[in-house]
């Protein structure tokens, strides 16, 4: 490039002092120049194009931004939104099945996009199921998917005739035509007939006309799919207890009624159920809310909860990772499972206690099973080779009978105080709400269950299953780090999970969370959602707890100091009270910014 303007240079210079002759040659030379770059540069991009087209496309796929971390994780499942079902629409909108496929629409995977006069008509239609419906009525419901597995997973061979048979059961309520026979059939074609006993629909009153007849004329001349009704709204744990009671394979095996399966499914999930201590979960991957485009989700995560006990995806710890880039085909544990897609051995299911019938439409089910599983002496799992897709939504589409927040709140109860023992009390101080209702549940049958498997108390878990875990124990400090200057040490409300940059912030009262801070024997400043206090580049910012040493605050006194001697510090900002100033650490100094008050509370 140089050259070339040298060059340049060299020629306009040239046609100033000149001949007219030299002045034709110079222009001549310019212009073959000129070509050649051009040559260059479409060279290039011809090749940029051609070698992105060497990969399959889904492999170019970005994770998608809004509702998935920065590590590729959908942080949330389920939202504690409750329905508006379909707002304005007519009854026969409602009512009518819409599925009307194109061909090659959403073939292997892709997404489908929608011209613009469509979008506007599917926002319309989006509250219904809170997926874009017509997205998926163009879809076949047989359509084609990638083999999302690992080489090393598809290298792994299963004897099929000393598999145990499954049971898939699948619940629903008011789901879309479409996305519930896509799921029906991406289970029938992607799963040897050996191994599949039966797919037990169970309708949980739902009150969409499509889901009557015409579902069960399509189902009609499908093998082994059947159809149970529940005239009552249960919700999912009632619903899938049904199936469950009338199933006939070894295994149960529960998916949510929006999912589509891909090849090699089922072999790892009955394999590993097989052994008969597990639950154990397939990796789930994302079917876009708005396009149906099948993504890979990443590829180490585990489940657990926050302080609030919200489920949330978090990486798994350093010695699972170890493991499984050992064996990258080995099922690995996880404190909690999802909750919708998993399979167990009919035998230990029911002889666990099957699921808490008191628990109502929605939410905690997953939490509950997860923690008695555990402590009852068996193991949740993350199966890699069992990858299945599937929609996680927004918002909740449907109604919860009673308001979300009683449902939810009486499920929690009933979870927390079955199985948390002391952080049954530490959950309840801080969501005054839960508390209120946790006397008007009754759960001395689920209290039994627990005395007669003698299952272990939930310290035992905490130490054992989750010893990363960020909820406060006998041994950590935990209350308010205020500033000398005003401002407290917190976490600025925003996406959970996230981190960000650290700044002080309004102490609030002795029972709002999102002041209150664990501090551990090793000098982690902790707060709800997994996030630590880290030394950044120039700034103190909220990162996930790791091993990081730029995690450790040791206490001299009333400063925070970080292993290198900097003082954890409250910059002076524009704020008059200390609040909204950043942090970060600095050279020591006698300055009243570098001075903390540990206010304690008590987590119980
Ligand atoms: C997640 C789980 C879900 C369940 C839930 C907590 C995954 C992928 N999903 O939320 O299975 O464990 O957390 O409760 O792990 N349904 C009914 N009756 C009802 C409500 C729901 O049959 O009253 C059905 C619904 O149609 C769906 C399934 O239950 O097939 C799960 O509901 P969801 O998809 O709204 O839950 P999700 O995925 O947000
Ligand atoms: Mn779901």
């Amino acid at each position: 490039m140089f050259e070339f303007t040298m060059v340049i240079k060299k020629q306009i210079r040239s046609l100033m002092c000149r001949g007219r002759k030299k002045k034709i040659a110079s222009l001549v030379i310019i212009l073959i120049f000129l070509i050649n770059a051009m040559f260059y540069v479409s060279l290039e991009l011809y090749n940029t194009i051609k070698n992105r087209n060497k990969d399959p496309w889904y492999k170019s796929l970005r994770y998608e931004k809004d509702y998935v971390d920065k590590m590729g994780m959908r942080v949330i499942v389920g939202h504690y939104v409750g329905g508006n079902s379909g707002g304005n629409l007519s009854q026969e909108m409602i009512n009518t099945n819409h599925y009307a496929p194109i061909d090659g629409a959403g073939e292997g995977g892709r997404p489908v996009q929608l011209l613009q006069r469509e979008i506007i008509s599917a926002r319309d239609l989006y509250s219904l199921h809170s997926y874009n419906i017509v997205v998926s009525d163009r879809i076949s419901i047989n359509r084609s998917l990638p083999d999302m597995r690992s080489e090393s997973c598809r290298r792994v061979e299963y004897d099929l005739e000393n598999l145990p048979t499954a049971s898939v059961i699948i619940v629903f309520h008011n789901e879309a035509w479409s996305t519930l026979m896509r799921t029906v059939m991406s289970v029938l074609l992607r799963s040897p007939t050996v191994l599949l006993k039966e797919i037990i629909l169970v309708d949980d009153a739902s009150d969409r006309k499509y889901l009557g007849k015409e579902l069960e004329d399509a189902i009609e001349n499908l093998n082994n799919v059947k159809i149970l009704r529940s005239h009552n709204r249960t919700g999912l744990v009632g619903a899938r207890l049904m199936g469950a009671r009338i199933a006939v394979g070894d295994v149960l095996l529960f998916l949510d009624a929006h999912c589509e399966v891909t090849q090699g499914w089922i072999e790892p999930l009955l394999e590993r159920a097989g052994s008969d201590d597990v639950f154990i979960c397939p990796h789930i991957d994302l079917l876009s809310d708005d396009t149906l485009a099948y993504t890979k989700s990443i590829d180490a995560h585990w489940g657990a909860f926050s302080w609030r006990l919200h489920f949330r995806w978090l990486m798994p710890s350093n010695e699972v990772m170890i493991n499984k880039s050992k064996n990258p085909s080995k099922p690995y544990p996880t404190p909690a499972m999802a909750g919708g897609l998993f399979a167990v051995r009919k035998s230990l299911f029911w002889r666990l206690g099957g699921y808490d019938e008191g628990m109502v439409i929605w939410g905690a089910e997953n939490l509950e099973l997860s923690w008695r599983a555990w402590q009852c002496g068996a193991r949740v799992e993350i199966t890699p080779c069992s990858r299945v897709g599937h929609i996680f939504r927004r918002h909740s589409p449907y109604k919860y009978p009673g308001g979300v927040a009683k449902v939810l709140n009486s499920n929690l109860a009933r979870a927390a105080s079955v199985w948390m023992d002391e952080w049954a009390d530490f959950f309840f101080k801080f969501n005054p709400s839960v508390a209120a209702i946790r006397d008007s549940q009754s759960v001395g049958d689920r209290i039994e269950i627990r005395k007669n498997l003698h299952c272990k108390n939930f310290k035992w878990y905490l130490e054992n299953v989750w010893p990363q875990h960020f909820f406060p124990t006998d041994e950590r400090w935990f209350g308010r780090i205020r500033n000398d200057k005003g401002g407290c040490i917190g976490v600025t409300a925003g996406t959970p999970g996230l981190g960000g940059p650290a700044s002080s912030i309004s102490c609030g009262s002795d029972l709002d969370l999102d002041r209150l801070l664990v501090y551990t024997v090793e000098g982690k400043v902790m707060a709800d959602e997994g996030l630590c206090l880290e030394q950044g580049n120039g700034r103190a910012v909220w990162k996930t707890c790791t091993e990081n040493i730029k995690q450790i605050w040791q206490q001299k006194g009333p400063r925070l100091k970080t292993l290198d001697g900097l003082c954890l510090t409250l910059v002076n900002g524009d704020s008059e009270d200390g609040i909204g100033d950043p942090l970060t650490a600095k050279r020591c100094l006698n300055d009243n910014r570098q001075i903390w008050h540990f206010e304690r509370v008590p987590w119980r």
